[in-house]
């Protein structure tokens, strides 16, 4: 049994392998580490294979996976797990853009009790090099949406990172595209993370396998992920998107009752346009109040801090303001800047209904104070 197993996911890296399993291995000698190196290969055609196999005859600590199935970054480092022989994973790529010589600080910081340790290259300290904007772009755009899901991790998308072996052994990992980190921290069982700064390198030899469907394979994983922890994980992030997810569906039942008040007042009950509609108005703030007091919010433990009247006035008096948000965006786009007013009445929407979430969240329904 290893210490640990560096995982080096390889596609076509003929130019490379070599150098990064001797470094990986120095790295281990200069730390007294019993490492494990384990070579994962998607059945490349240039030399990579055959180089792994001649690097195995001299040194008994390297292995290598070559998969001939279900191509992809992603499923070979998920390969990779299940074919370590040790209790602690790093998984790292081929090309020298991760620094080996962090190996041991990560393999430490396990050591410590950290469950996932991330290399980060947008904390303090880190850094992206000279890429090119496009790639700049797309980058931040991944990292932006992996932060959504995990708000408190910097670089969620990281390639290079290290886990214990109980975080994934029993995930139900589906692994595909490039970020396999998302997936590891979506579906896995971790409590404790630590990040570490570094400054990517980018590949001096081999080419870069990176192409669009990435993106959207990218955009299905991120789905996926948020749909499993709405339902499996209980952290504070995950409870705030319960519960905008539920203010949002008290929001449109809010529609409805607004619109079966407004048509029986005026063609059932005869009253005119303009008392009709203040009326279904007010009703839908109401019911939309009482759901929510009784359902989005129950567990605040505001009930306990507040009158209920207390917290009807203000939700009252925040909903009247996400009205007259929702009302100068609508005119302000349409009027001032020629946008669809169908589509400003949607900004107009989206904005008012953060703007009523935020408000009502602290404010209403207030944290109760531990
Ligand atoms: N097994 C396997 N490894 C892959 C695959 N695609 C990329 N890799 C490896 O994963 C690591 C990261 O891939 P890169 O092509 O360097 O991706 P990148 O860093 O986003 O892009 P560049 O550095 O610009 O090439 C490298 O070690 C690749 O050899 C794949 O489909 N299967
Ligand atoms: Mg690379």
């Amino acid at each position: 049994m290893y210490d640990l197993t560096v995982i080096i996911p390889t596609f076509n890296e003929e130019a490379n392998i070599r150098n990064i399993v001797m470094a990986v291995d120095a790295v281990f000698h200069e730390n007294s580490l019993h490492g494990q190196i384990l070579v994962v290969d998607d059945n490349s055609s240039d030399g990579t294979i055959s180089i792994v196999h001649e690097l195995k005859r001299q040194k008994e600590n390297v292995e290598i996976l070559v998969r001939e199935q279900d191509h992809g970054l992603s499923q070979s480092v998920a390969d990779g797990f299940s074919h370590a022989s040790s209790d602690v994973f790093i998984v790292i790529d081929a090309d020298f853009s991760h620094p080996p010589v962090l190996i041991p600080k990560m393999y430490e910081e396990i050591r410590k009790g950290y469950d996932v340790v991330i290399g980060s290259r947008y904390m303090e300290g880190g850094g992206i090099g000279k890429w090119p904007l496009k790639r700049r772009v797309i980058s931040l755009g991944a990292t932006f949406l992996g932060r959504l899901l995990f708000p408190d991790i910097t670089d969620p998308v990281s390639g290079f990172f290290a886990i214990r072996k109980g975080v994934v052994d029993k995930a139900q990992l589906k692994p595909r595209g490039y970020k396999i980190l998302l997936e590891v921290l979506g579906k896995g069982t971790w409590e404790k993370d630590k990040e570490i700064p570094f400054e990517f390198v980018d590949r001096e030899i081999g080419s870069s396998k990176l192409k669009l469907i990435t993106i959207v394979e990218y955009m299905q994983q991120v789905t996926d992920i948020a749909l499993f922890s709405f339902f499996h994980h209980e952290s504070t992030t995950w409870k705030e998107w319960k519960k905008m997810f539920k203010f949002g569906l008290v929001g449109l039942s809010g529609i409805f009752v607004n619109m079966g008040i407004l048509i029986s007042l005026k063609d059932f009950a005869g009253f005119s346009l303009p008392v009709a509609s203040l009326f279904a108005i007010e009703l839908s703030i109401l019911s939309n109040f009482l759901l929510n007091d009784l359902w989005t919010f129950r567990d605040t433990g505001t009930h306990k801090l507040s009158r209920w009247w207390h917290r009807l006035l203000s939700f009252q008096v925040v909903s009247v303001g996400g009205a007259i948000i929702n009302f100068a965006i609508l005119n302000g786009l349409t009027y001032a800047m020629g946008i669809d007013y169908r589509v400003a009445n949607i900004i107009g929407i989206l904005i008012a209904f953060v703007w009523n979430f935020i408000l009502n969240r602290n404010l209403t329904w207030m944290k109760a104070k531990e």
